[in-house]
């Protein structure tokens, strides 16, 4: 083992690295400031879900008055600036005969999917639920009468999946909103509608069952709006995992923007909203589809993006006004499912790692095990894997555990011999590499002392872990909630650290230097040198010499996950 202790190495474990917030004890209630960010039993191994944007939009698909509408078709009230009486009338022809909850719920199984997301409300205000506050939803204004989220939670339920909402926060129709103005969505919520918001969500968390999650969207609430209709949720339902896009950094998870993935890594569970096409989520008639096999390929692709980064993925699907789900949706499901049938084991239940970048795919991770998903083939059949060293036990096709495959460490990286027998899959080739002890991942950066015998440890230093906040879409942003230095020493002690940060007044953090812990406030003005600027010193630090240090800082109260240390400056200087 000790061989495998270089100094380039971190040693660790990295199934712990990404969504590091989750719960080890899942059901733990973090009570703080009135409200409760609880991690739902078992949300963050999903991986894969639908979601369904289906309404009275449908019918349209996309056309008014004979006219190709662009924007969202689900919007198309808004881009087409129809008339809110005329959009009504949708309502009365909506007679979905062709839906089948059933059906719909074994498609999601079929293509391997673990909980399926419907609109229950959009931004229309038409309502796929029997809402005794509106006559504008499917049982008073359609000839259809029934119950559609019923349904639906229903079939999800006997077909074993959990079953979210979604939920908009903005509502074209309802008379307290304010008066629609643009289709950027992000207007604030008046009184009466959030009241209006909230005696919707106590329906939808009241009469449905579980509900796995729910999934706000738009809007432009207050803090405090956020914080009510968290605590409402919680009240109601504990393990119901809340979308960031309630906003205000009251959600369990956080949502990146539609069809985005994060270019930077993650500290709190987080998902993927991805539509099939960029264009629109709802049905569109004239939407160009192109091929189902080229469209397999880039979702599947997407998706492995997203697992390997330790995210969710929810794909959406846009039935038809009629309640069809159009074949190329079905087709595009069921050959991801055909992916997943063989897969799976790599996907449900990994983790994200922090191994760099690899040309040829991304790598997906569980307690002694790699799952290496090749989706470009290397020229000569040797698959390097940089930034790793491991003690493999066995290197095997995950299609074919018989088959034993060469591997060694070379000077450059990990490699392994693809041999021409290896089965190659269409979408992504999946590798398992068993390893005993612990995994050893080169950090992107390993700071040294300098020529002082000093070693700083700045903002640009430091990898940053992130959630995604703000208070609307257009605000939301990548935060830095945790800061962590790799560092190696010659010699082991004891240092002193200087601490030089400007902050707001009254915040403490937690500074972890291997296993020990400090705390550094800037309650007191004591230590305070200028406006922001703290200084303190922390004496008589062990730092490690035959292994890598691992120093992170946090916030010390972590009872909201998403809120962003918010330092304007920063300099740690570690000194004999
Ligand atoms: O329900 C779907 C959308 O109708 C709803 N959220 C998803 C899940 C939504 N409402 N408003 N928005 C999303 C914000 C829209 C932003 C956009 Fe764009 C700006 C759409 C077009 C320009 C982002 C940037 C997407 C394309 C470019």
């Amino acid at each position: 083992m000790a061989d495998f202790i270089s100094k380039n190495l971190w040693i660790g474990c990295v199934f712990l690295l990404i969504s590091s917030c989750k719960t080890e004890n899942s059901k733990t209630e973090h009570i703080a400031d009135s409200d409760a960010h609880v991690v739902n039993d078992n949300w963050d191994d999903h991986k894969f879900s639908m979601f369904i944007h289906w309404g009275i939009y449908s019918i349209p698909a996309g056309v008014w008055n004979g006219q190709e509408i662009t924007g969202y078709s689900e919007q198309i009230k808004g881009h087409a600036k129809i008339a809110t009486e005329d959009y009504r009338k949708l309502a009365s022809q909506f007679d979905p005969t062709h839906w089948d909850a059933d059906s719909v719920a074994l498609l999601a199984k079929e293509a391997g999917m673990k909980s399926i997301v419907l609109t229950s409300k959009h931004h229309d205000g038409f309502c796929l639920f029997d809402s005794k506050y509106t006559t504008f939803d499917i049982v008073d204004a359609t000839p259809y009468k029934k119950d559609i989220v019923k349904e639906l939670a229903e079939a999800s339920k006997r077909h074993n999946l959990k079953f979210g909402v979604y939920f908009s926060l903005i509502d074209w129709d309802y008379e307290g909103a304010l008066p629609f103005e643009s289709v950027d969505n992000s207007d604030a919520i008046p009184d009466l509608h959030h009241q209006y918001n909230l005696n919707q969500i106590e329906e939808l968390l009241t009469n449905y069952g579980d509900i796995s999650e729910i999934w706000f969207d738009m809007g432009s609430p207050t803090y405090d709006q956020s914080k009510e209709m968290a605590a409402l949720v919680k009240k109601l339902q504990s393990n119901c995992m809340i979308s960031g896009r309630i906003w205000n950094d009251q959600g369990d998870f956080v949502v990146m923007g539609d069809n985005k993935q994060p270019d930077f890594k993650m500290g709190v569970p987080w998902q993927t909203p991805a539509s099939m096409f960029n264009e629109t989520w709802s049905y569109r008639s004239w939407q160009e589809r192109g091929s189902v096999e080229d469209k397999v390929a880039e979702k599947i692709n997407d998706l492995l993006k997203v697992v390997s980064s330790g995210g969710n993925y929810l794909l959406n699907i846009g039935p038809k006004g009629d309640g069809t789900v159009i074949p190329f949706e079905k087709q595009v499901l069921a050959g991801m499912g055909e992916w997943l049938e063989k897969n799976g084991e790599s996907i449900y239940g990994s983790r994200g790692t922090t191994i760099q970048e690899q040309d040829w795919g991304v790598i997906t991770n569980k307690p002694g095990k790699l799952y290496l998903h090749v989706i470009e083939f290397p020229e000569n059949n040797k698959l390097k894997i940089k930034g790793l060293e491991l003690e493999v036990k066995s290197a095997y096709p995950l299609s074919n555990s018989s088959m034993s495959l060469e591997s060694e460490m070379t000077d450059t990286g990990y490699e392994i011999d693809l041999t021409n027998q290896l089965t190659k899959d269409k979408f992504a080739t999946t590798i398992v590499l068993e390893y005993e002890n612990e995994l050893l991942i080169t950090p992107a950066q390993v700071i040294e002392a300098n020529e002082n015998k000093e070693v700083i440890l700045t903002k640009d230093n430091a990898e940053k872990y992130h959630s995604y906040s703000g208070h609307d879409y257009y605000s939301t942003k990548a935060t830095v909630i945790k800061m962590k230095w790799y560092v190696s020493s010659d010699s082991n002690a004891p240092f002193q650290i200087k601490v030089i940060l400007a902050s707001d007044k009254n915040k403490k953090f937690k500074l972890t230097i291997n296993d020990q812990e400090y705390t550094i406030s800037t309650l007191g003005s004591d230590n305070n040198r200028d406006e922001n600027l703290y200084e303190l010193k922390i004496p008589s630090v062990k730092l490690n010499t035959g292994k890598m240090n691992e120093i992170e800082l946090s916030l010390e109260d972590q009872s909201n996950p998403h809120l962003g240390l918010a330092l304007d400056s920063l300099e740690m200087i570690i000194k004999k």
